[in-house]
């Protein structure tokens, strides 16, 4: 066998949240990064996360056994270790977590990634124990980091770089993307305990689909220029693609090797191309490879992208569910505020489409947008009384890199700290410094209940799927949602993630 030119070990880090929501799947960015760098000649190893907790007051804490994972990267003992921060709530989290890894590793060069040290790359830095920050998309600048550092070479030159050279800081903005994603590996799924996972989903349903289903990424990026996302600063501006020939071989791949045949596609906008969209339908439907399969795309499609034969091919082809991102009933909050040049009556004919081709559609909205008042959101109960599907409420949460963000900053009404260190981060942090946050919170309540009274009725006469935890779920979160503190989190930090300078 090829000698491997050295070892890295990718790892996933901590969170909690008022829900069950255990991973169902290891994040696709580790998966993706593993396969690149073996790829490219690295031993590469994936660490998942491996234990889920009830913790006191409904909160469950998701990690790692933290001795057992120690025992394994001894046995492994990588060149470097990769951290990542797949979102701003786990920093706190994440940052522990490095020290952790460092009391262990005091010598080995630790790199972290993922939209908060993207974000805040300086700062995060500066605040761990971290060795480099690797900007947005990853594949490539973790591979050539690693390189540089077995070569013992500063990777002063790297494109989506940062990191401190003799007390200097030194940050590369990330410049380049990859072009032609169907070059990419499929993610390393081989490194993964597929038993334990058909476990996992087999006890914690949250969706549709029943048992294990594989996340797909069948594009990159997002042309669209929504006030609130800072998808941009992770994957550029530009929409990457991969051939439907590329997306199906996938899918036929992991079906056969796995015997899987459900999946959730978590592009940033899926539906961008309509031709790119029915093409990959139609090839899923003619490939005598892929049995029927089903699938979900958990985190929105673009509702104005969509049409009847869009809906038509997506139901056909498979799609148990949709979910669309329609953010509110108003139209100035939508189409002014948030920018999403999305009409109510566009909303309307894609919830109209669905109910024709009896596919199962949910809505994601925000709550408490600049300007956000009792007129706006009333108007977006008027909505959901018209669309009569379920409805999901975040709070409203302006990014670094976002027009919302300079909107907030300007205005006094967030302090970028809070952003920084994870803290503002909707609500399942504490927010309850920021000024409306018990407005926000009264406003979601209210919309929560309109959303049972009219959405949840309509599914519960109608033959879709249902589970007495789910409906619990939603009762519960809606009426009485946890919030988690401060204390909260310092306590679990201690608890689970122990760090012990003297090892
Ligand atoms: C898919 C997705 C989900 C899926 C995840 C499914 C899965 N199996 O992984 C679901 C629907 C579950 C989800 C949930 C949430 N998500 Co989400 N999600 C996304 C989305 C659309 C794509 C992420 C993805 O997989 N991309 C594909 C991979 C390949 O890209 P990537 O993750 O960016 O990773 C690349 C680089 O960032 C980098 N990288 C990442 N990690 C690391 C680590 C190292 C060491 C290195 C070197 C590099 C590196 O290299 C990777 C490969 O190129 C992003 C938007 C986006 N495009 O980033 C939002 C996004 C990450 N989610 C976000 C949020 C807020 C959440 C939630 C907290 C929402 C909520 N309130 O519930 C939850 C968290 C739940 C949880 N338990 O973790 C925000 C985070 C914003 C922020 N600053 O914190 C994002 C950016 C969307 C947004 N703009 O609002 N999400
Ligand atoms: S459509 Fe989605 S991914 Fe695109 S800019 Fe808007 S929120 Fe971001």
């Amino acid at each position: 066998m090829k000698k491997k030119i050295g070892k890295i070990a990718f790892l996933d880090s901590p969170y909690i949240l008022t829900e069950p929501f255990f991973q169902h799947m290891p994040p696709l960015s580790l998966l993706y990064l593993t396969a690149y760098a073996e790829k490219c000649g690295f031993e590469a190893q994936i660490y998942p996360l491996n234990i889920s907790v009830k913790e006191r007051r409904g909160l469950y804490y998701f990690g790692f056994d933290t001795r057992l994972l120690i025992k394994d990267l001894k046995n492994f003992m990588p060149d470097m270790i990769a951290v990542s921060c797949p979102y701003s709530g786990r920093w706190p989290f994440t940052r522990r977590f490095i020290s952790f890894l460092r009391s262990y590793f005091p010598d080995t060069p630790i790199a972290i990634g993922g939209i908060h040290p993207t974000t805040f790359p300086e700062y995060c830095l500066t605040n761990s124990e971290a060795n480099y920050v690797v900007i947005g998309e990853g594949e490539i600048t973790m591979v050539e980091l690693a390189k540089h550092i077995l070569a013992d070479k500063s990777p002063y030159s790297l494109d989506g770089i940062a990191f401190f050279d003799n007390g200097k800081f030194i940050f590369n903005p990330k410049t380049k993307f990859i072009k032609d994603l169907d070059n990419l590996p499929f993610p390393a799924y081989h490194h993964i305990d597929i038993e334990k996972y058909k476990g996992i989903c087999k006890k914690d349903r949250i969706s549709q689909l029943k048992g294990l289903y594989f996340s797909l990424l069948t594009s990159r990026s997002c042309p669209f220029q929504c006030t609130y996302c800072n998808m941009h600063i992770a994957h550029g501006k530009q929409w990457r693609a991969r051939s439907p020939e590329n997306v199906v071989s996938e899918i036929s791949y992991l079906v056969n090797k796995y015997k899987v045949n459900q999946f959730a596609i978590v592009d940033d906008n899926f539906t961008l191309s309509k031709r790119r969209t029915i093409d990959i339908l139609k090839l899923i439907l003619k490939t005598n490879s892929i049995p029927a399969i089903k699938f979900i795309t958990p985190n929105g499609l673009s509702a104005k992208t969509l049409d009847e034969e869009v809906i038509f091919y997506l139901k056909k082809a498979g799609a148990l569910e949709i979910a669309i991102a329609v953010e509110s009933g108003s139209d100035y909050i939508r189409n002014v505020i948030y920018n999403k040049r999305l009409s109510t009556e566009k909303v309307l004919e894609v919830v109209a489409g669905c109910k024709k081709y009896h596919l199962p559609c949910k809505a994601f909205f925000m709550v408490g947008a600049p300007e956000e008042s009792e007129e706006t959101i009333n108007q977006t109960i008027d909505l959901i009384k018209k669309i009569k599907i379920p409805a999901y409420f975040n709070i409203t949460t302006p990014y670094k890199g976002t027009a919302l963000y300079d909107y907030y900053i300007k205005k006094g009404l967030i302090n970028e700290e809070d952003l920084r260190q994870g803290r503002a981060m909707d609500l399942r942090l504490p927010v309850e410094e920021s000024k409306d946050y018990a407005k926000i919170i009264q406003w979601r309540r209210k919309l929560q209940i309109f959303n049972i009274i009219y959405a949840w009725k309509d599914i519960i006469t109608s033959s879709r799927w249902i589970t007495v935890n789910n409906f619990k779920r939603l009762i519960t979160t809606s009426l009485f949602p946890t919030q988690i503190t401060q204390k909260d989190i310092d306590e679990v930090l201690k608890k689970y993630i122990p760090v012990n300078k003297n090892k």
